[in-house]
């Protein structure tokens, strides 16, 4: 162990939410909060567009290429698993990662897709379980009215609602739920706290797997 302070590993620190729930731009502003304090973190998102297999995603999310149901689910986890070295090392290097999505946009969204729930998990086993978990709570008819949607796949508000049944289902004693329609200042507050007592906590702790 590393005995707290400086040379402990970074945390691992997941944003949950349906499209238009906010998390991309609470993500941004945790990032910059958190490089300002001195502290070593990187801003990270699945699916990672820029891979090989993320330029597949992102064909796929454009309704620009047909997948069948499995075969995209299995591609948006192996875009996690390329990244999981990776992951691990900058980790055990002591810097934090605040992820935009993960595991459990790849259940929710596959399985509101009407995919057995535990055959969506499987694949996604032996990845790195998050530290954190933040879940950011807005109902989908209000995250549709935030200036709409951008026209993927997958923003559709029925569709957004079984997904949001699906994250329910999903949420484990990681999880921290904040409500998506508080004033954004007020979202931004709640996420720092739980992000700092998560990074004090986690630096002696070892990493675990999902
Ligand atoms: P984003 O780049 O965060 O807007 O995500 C793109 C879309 O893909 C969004 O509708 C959420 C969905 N998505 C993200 N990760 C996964 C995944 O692992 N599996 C599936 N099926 N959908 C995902
Ligand atoms: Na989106
Ligand atoms: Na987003």
């Amino acid at each position: 162990a590393n005995g707290g302070g400086k040379g402990g590993r970074g945390a691992l620190i997941v944003l949950e939410g349906l499209d238009r729930s906010g998390k991309s731009s609470q993500c941004a502003r945790l990032l910059s909060f958190l490089q300002g304090k001195g502290c070593a973190t990187e801003g990270w998102r699945f699916p990672d567009r820029d891979t090989s297999v993320g330029k597949m995603i992102s064909t796929y999310l454009a309704n620009e290429s047909q997948l069948d149901d499995r075969t995209i689910h299995l591609l948006f986890s192996a875009n996690r698993w390329e990244k999981r070295s990776l992951m691990e090392s900058k980790l055990l290097g002591g810097t934090t990662l605040v992820v935009d999505r993960y595991s459990y946009s790849g259940v929710a969204f596959s399985a509101a897709k009407g995919l057995d729930i535990g055959w969506c998990k499987a694949p996604e086993v032996g990845l790195l379980a998050p530290d954190l978990v933040i879940y950011l709570d807005v109902q989908p008819e209000k995250a549709a009215e935030r200036g709409g949607y951008g026209g993927e796949r997958y923003e559709r508000v029925e569709f957004q609602k079984r997904v949001a049944e699906h994250y329910h289902s999903l949420r484990d004693s990681t999880w921290k739920v904040i409500d998506g329609s508080l004033p954004m200042e007020t979202v931004e507050e709640q996420l720092r706290e739980l992000a700092m007592n998560c990074i004090s906590e986690c630096q002696d702790k070892q990493l675990t797997n999902l």
